[in-house]
C-alpha cells in the first residue's frame, strides 16, 4: 500500500467519525470545518488532552468565535490566564512594539527591560527581589529549589533531609517535581519514582499543618490561597492567617502559589489579601502576561532569594525583553482598569444568581472567590460535567469540566454585568434543562 493510500486509509478511519467530511477534501489540505480541524489535529497530536469539541479561530475581549463563525462567551479564560481578555490592545501594542525592537538576548548579558519590570514588581508586591521564569510550574520548581537551599544554609537542615509540605488537592503543574506532590492519581500514576522529601497535609486544616511543621527538617509549606484544579476551593476565613503564624512559629517558608488565583482573579490583587497576610515566597504566572506569552515570576526578600548565586539556577527565556514589556502592560491593565474590583463584584453576582436559580436537586454548591468559581453538581440528578459543559458550549458558552461533577468558570475580569448575566442565563437554562440520563 502506497504512503498516499496508507494516509488515505488512516484519514478514512478518522473521517468516519465525521460523516460530512470527504477524504478528498481532507487530503487536499484545505480542512477548515471544525470537524476537519479536529480530525487532522487528532491524527498528529499527542492525546494528553481530550478537548471540548469546539475549534476556536478568533478571540476578542470576553468572546471567541469558532471556525464556522459561531460566537461564544469565554468562561474558560485560557485556563485563567486571560484576566485582561483576548487580544487586549494595550498588551498587544506593548508586545508588537518590543517584538520589532528586541525580543531576546538571554541572561548571559543585560538588556534594558528587566530592571523596569522587576522594579515595578518589587514595588507593587513589596519584596526585595524577583526571579523571572516562563511557566507557572517553573515558578513552583524555582520556589522549592530556593526553599531547600534556604533550609540547608539558614535553617541548618541536614543535607538532603529538607521536607516540603503540600496541601491535599494541590495542582501546580505537570513536571516530575510537581506531580510528585499531587494527590490525583491521574497526575502521578506511572510517572515514578517521585521526588522525595514531600509531605501532604489536608487543605484548610491548621491543626494537622502544625503537627507537620513541628518537624525541624521542614523548609517550606507550598499552598494555593484558593485551590483551582480542586474546583475553586476557598479556605475558611483565617486559614491563611493561621498559615502565616505557623510558618513564623516553626521557621518555615510559606510559598504562595498565586499562579491561578492571583493578579485580580479572586477580587483582590492577591488571594492572600483576603487574610491580609504576606507569604515569604510569591509565585505569579498565567495573567502576568494576559495570556499572550508564558511569563512567570518568583518574588522574595534578600534573606531568602540571596541563597541563589550565579550558576545555581536559570532559564533560556526567563526575563527576556519581550516578556518584560508584555508583563508591564498586563499588570498596568489589571491595576489601572478596574479589573480587581470588577472581579469582586461580578463574582458576588455570579455566585448569588447561580445559587438562587440552579435546580436545587442538581446543585450541591456554587463556590469560589471573585471570578474563580466552580459549580458542584449532584451526580444522582445531574449528567456528567463533561456532558453538561458540551451542552453549555452548544448554547454559546465555553467552560471547563473538572472531574465528573464540577464545572469551573474563569471568564476575563473585564466582563460587564450585562455580559455576565447573559452567561449566567446560558449556564442556568442549560443545566436546569438537562435530563440526568
Ligand atoms: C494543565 C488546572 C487551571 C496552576 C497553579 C501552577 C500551575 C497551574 C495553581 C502551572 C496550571 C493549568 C495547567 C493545565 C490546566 C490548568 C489548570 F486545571 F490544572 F488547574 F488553570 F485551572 N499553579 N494550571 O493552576 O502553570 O506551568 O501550566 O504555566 O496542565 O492541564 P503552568
Amino acid at each position: 500500500m502506497s504512503v498516499l493510500q496508507n494516509r488515505g486509509s488512516n484519514l478514512l478511519k478518522h473521517a468516519r467519525l465525521f460523516n460530512n467530511v470527504s477524504v478528498a477534501r481532507l487530503m487536499s489540505g484545505k480542512a477548515k470545518t471544525s470537524a476537519e480541524v479536529i480530525l487532522r489535529e487528532k491524527k498528529v497530536s499527542a492525546f494528553n488532552y481530550d478537548p471540548l469539541s469546539v475549534v476556536i479561530s478568533r478571540g476578542e475581549g470576553i468572546y471567541m468565535w469558532d471556525v464556522e463563525g459561531k460566537k461564544y462567551f469565554d468562561f474558560l479564560g485560557g485556563f485563567a490566564t486571560l484576566n485582561q481578555g483576548h487580544c487586549h490592545p494595550k498588551i498587544l501594542k506593548a508586545m508588537t512594539d518590543q517584538l520589532a525592537t528586541l525580543h531576546h538576548t538571554s541572561r548571559a548579558i543585560h538588556h534594558d527591560c528587566l530592571y523596569e519590570l522587576n522594579e515595578f514588581l518589587t514595588k507593587t508586591f513589596g519584596y526585595d527581589k524577583v526571579l523571572n521564569m516562563n511557566t507557572g510550574v517553573e515558578g513552583g520548581e524555582t520556589s522549592i529549589k530556593i526553599a531547600r537551599k534556604w533550609g540547608y544554609r539558614v535553617k541548618k537542615i541536614p543535607e538532603n533531609q529538607a521536607q516540603v509540605v503540600f496541601a491535599h488537592g494541590n495542582f501546580w503543574g505537570r513536571t516530575i517535581a510537581a506531580i510528585s506532590a499531587s494527590t490525583d492519581p491521574n497526575s502521578f500514576n506511572e510517572f515514578g519514582p517521585h521526588v522525595p522529601g514531600y509531605q501532604i497535609v489536608p487543605y484548610d486544616d491548621l491543626g494537622k499543618l502544625e503537627q507537620l511543621l513541628r518537624n525541624p527538617n521542614v523548609c517550606a509549606f507550598m499552598v494555593e490561597p484558593v485551590q483551582g484544579e480542586a474546583g475553586a476551593v476557598v479556605p475558611s476565613p483565617g486559614y491563611l492567617k493561621g498559615v502565616r503564624e505557623l510558618c513564623d512559629k516553626y521557621n518555615v517558608l510559606w510559598i504562595d502559589d498565586e499562579v491561578q488565583a492571583g493578579l485580580g482573579r479572586t477580587g483582590k490583587l492577591l488571594a492572600v489579601d483576603y487574610d491580609g497576610v504576606r507569604p515569604d515566597v510569591l509565585i505569579l504566572g498565567k495573567a502576568l502576561s494576559g495570556g499572550v506569552y508564558p511569563i512567570s515570576a518568583v518574588l522574595a526578600n534578600d534573606d531568602i532569594m540571596g541563597v541563589l548565586t550565579p550558576g545555581t539556577h536559570g532559564s533560556t527565556y526567563g526575563g527576556n525583553p519581550l516578556a518584560c514589556k508584555i508583563a508591564l502592560a498586563a499588570l498596568d491593565v489589571i491595576l489601572n482598569d478596574g479589573l480587581i474590583d470588577n472581579a469582586f463584584k461580578m463574582g458576588e453576582l455570579f455566585r448569588s444568581e447561580l445559587t438562587a436559580r440552579l435546580d436545587k436537586k442538581k446543585l450541591v454548591q456554587v463556590r469560589g472567590r471573585g471570578l474563580l468559581n466552580a459549580v458542584v453538581l449532584d451526580p444522582k440528578y445531574s449528567a456528567d460535567s463533561s456532558v453538561v459543559s458540551l451542552a453549555i458550549k452548544e448554547n454559546g458558552l465555553v467552560t471547563k469540566p473538572i472531574g465528573t461533577n464540577m464545572l469551573r468558570f474563569s471568564p476575563p475580569l473585564t466582563i460587564t454585568e450585562s455580559e455576565l448575566r447573559q452567561g449566567i442565563d446560558i449556564i442556568v437554562n442549560t443545566i436546569n434543562g438537562l435530563s440526568s440520563e
